[in-house]
C-alpha cells in the first residue's frame, strides 16, 4: 500500500495584502495527480495545515475542498494532525462524523492514542498534535515527576504508544515535533525561538517510519525518521534553495522516497543595479526579494518595480552594506542633520535626485516663513 506523507501547507499565510493561496492551489493539483498516477491509499499531514488559529475564510474554504477532493473524489484517507499554528479544538470539529468519510483529525493529544488502522489492519498510524509539556504532564499524571522537559513528555508518550502497539504491523508515528538535529529556514520562526521544546530522535526508536511536521526543509532525519517539509518556498534566505515535495512511502518493504513537486512560483533574491533588475524578464513570475544597489528603497520606486514585477516582496535599496551612505537613520545620525539635509536626503529616496541649489533655496525659505509663522501664533 502507498501513502503520501507532507505537513505545514499554512493556508492563510499572507503574502503582503494577497495570499499564497494561487500556489498553494497548484501544489494541491500536483499533489492530487500523484494519489492518481501511484494509487496511493492515504495522505498523512504533519501539522500546520492553517498558517494561523484565527485563520481567514478562503483558507478554510481552500481547506473544505482539499478534504472533499481527497476523501470523496479520489477516495484516500486523508489524516492529518494540529501543527502548533493551528487551532487544535477548530481543526478537529466533527472529527467522529468525519471519521465515516475518511478523514481522521487529531487536533489536542489525549491519552488514548489508538491508531488509524490501514490496509486492513496491516499498517497503524498513531498521531501526536502538537503538545506542550505541561499538556503531556496533565495527561499521565503517574508520570509527572519524570517530565520535567519536552523530551521526557515525548518519550512518555511514545514508551505509552510502543507499550500497546501490535509489532507484526507496520507502526508509522506522525507527529509535529522539532527534532534537535533539524535544519532549520527563515520560514520557522516559532523553532527558532529557543532549543527547549526540541527532541532527540531517541524517542522515536522502534517505529516503522516517523512522518514529521513542523521544519519547513524537507529531510532525512535517520534512515525511518523525516521531515517532508513545506510544499512552498515560505521565505527567504536558505529556504529558496530547496527542493519542496512530498514523501512517497511503500508499506510493503517501507521504502520511502521524496518526490519533487513543481511550483508555481520559484522565489529568490536578486541583486543589481536598477538597470539590470529591469532588464531581466526571467523574474516576473516569481517571488521576489530585490536589492537594488544603485537606488534608495522608497515607496516610489517599490511602486514602479512592482509593475514590473507583481510578486516583489520584499525591496532592499542601496545601504552602508555597499560601503554607501546609510538609507535609514538612526535617531542619533538624524538628530546631527539640520533641516536641509534632511530636505535632501528626503529627496534623494523618492526621486533618486539631488536637489538644485534653488530648491534648496526656496525649501529654505518657505521653511523660515513656517517657523516664523508658528512663532507668531
Ligand atoms: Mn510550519
Amino acid at each position: 500500500m502507498k501513502l503520501i506523507h507532507t505537513s505545514d501547507w499554512h493556508f492563510g499565510m499572507p503574502l503582503g495584502t494577497d495570499s499564497y493561496e494561487e500556489s498553494q492551489r497548484y501544489f494541491l493539483e500536483q499533489l492530487y495527480e500523484l494519489i492518481r498516477r501511484e494509487n496511493v491509499e492515504a495522505v498523512l499531514c504533519a501539522g500546520d495545515i492553517y498558517d494561523s488559529s484565527v485563520t481567514n475564510a478562503d483558507a478554510v474554504n481552500l481547506f473544505n475542498e482539499t478534504a472533499e477532493k481527497l476523501c470523496m473524489d479520489l477516495k484516500v484517507k486523508f489524516i492529518l494532525i494540529a501543527g502548533n499554528h493551528d487551532s487544535a479544538a477548530r481543526l478537529a470539529s466533527c472529527r467522529e462524523l468525519l471519521k465515516a468519510s475518511g478523514m481522521y483529525v487529531t487536533g489536542r493529544l489525549s491519552r488514548d492514542i489508538s491508531p488509524v488502522l490501514l490496509d486492513e489492519g496491516k499498517t497503524a498510524v498513531y498521531c501526536l498534535p502538537y503538545f506542550t509539556r505541561d499538556e503531556a504532564a496533565a495527561l499521565f499524571p503517574e508520570k509527572k515527576g519524570d517530565i520535567r522537559s519536552q523530551e521526557d513528555a515525548a518519550m512518555v508518550i511514545c514508551d505509552h504508544i510502543r507499550a500497546a502497539m501490535d509489532p507484526s504491523r507496520r507502526n508509522i508515528v506522525m507527529s509535529h515535533a522539532f527534532i534537535v538535529d533539524a535544519e532549520l529556514s527563515d520560514s520557522d520562526r516559532s523553532a527558532k525561538i529557543g532549543y527547549a521544546a526540541a527532541v532527540s530522535k531517541d524517542v522515536f526508536e522502534g517505529f516503522d517510519y516517523v512522518a514529521l511536521g513542523h521544519i519547513h526543509k524537507p529531510q532525512q532525519i535517520a534512515p525511518h525518521i523525516r521531515y517532508s517539509g513545506s510544499p512552498l518556498k515560505y521565505s527567504f534566505g536558505a529556504e529558496e534553495s530547496h527542493e519542496k515535495g512530498v514523501v512517497l512511502i511503500d508499506t510493503e518493504a517501507m521504502e520511502q522516497r521524496f518526490v519533487v513537486l513543481p511550483m508555481l512560483r520559484d522565489r529568490l533574491t536578486v541583486t543589481g543595479t536598477y538597470d539590470e533588475l529591469i532588464a531581466n524578464e526571467n523574474l516576473r513570475d516569481c517571488y521576489l526579494r530585490l536589492h537594488v544597489t544603485d537606488r534608495y528603497a522608497g515607496l516610489e520606486l517599490q511602486a514602479e518595480l512592482r509593475e514590473r514585477f507583481p510578486y516583489l516582496i520584499e525591496l532592499i535599496g542601496k545601504s552602508a552594506a555597499a560601503g554607501e551612505e546609510l538609507s535609514t537613520l538612526s535617531v542619533e545620525e538624524l538628530e546631527k542633520l539640520d533641516d536641509s539635509d534632511i530636505m535632501i536626503r528626503f529627496f534623494e529616496e523618492n526621486y533618486q535626485t539631488t536637489p538644485t541649489a534653488e530648491q534648496i533655496e526656496l525649501f529654505r525659505t518657505a521653511l523660515e516663513e513656517t517657523l516664523q509663522e508658528v512663532d507668531l501664533g
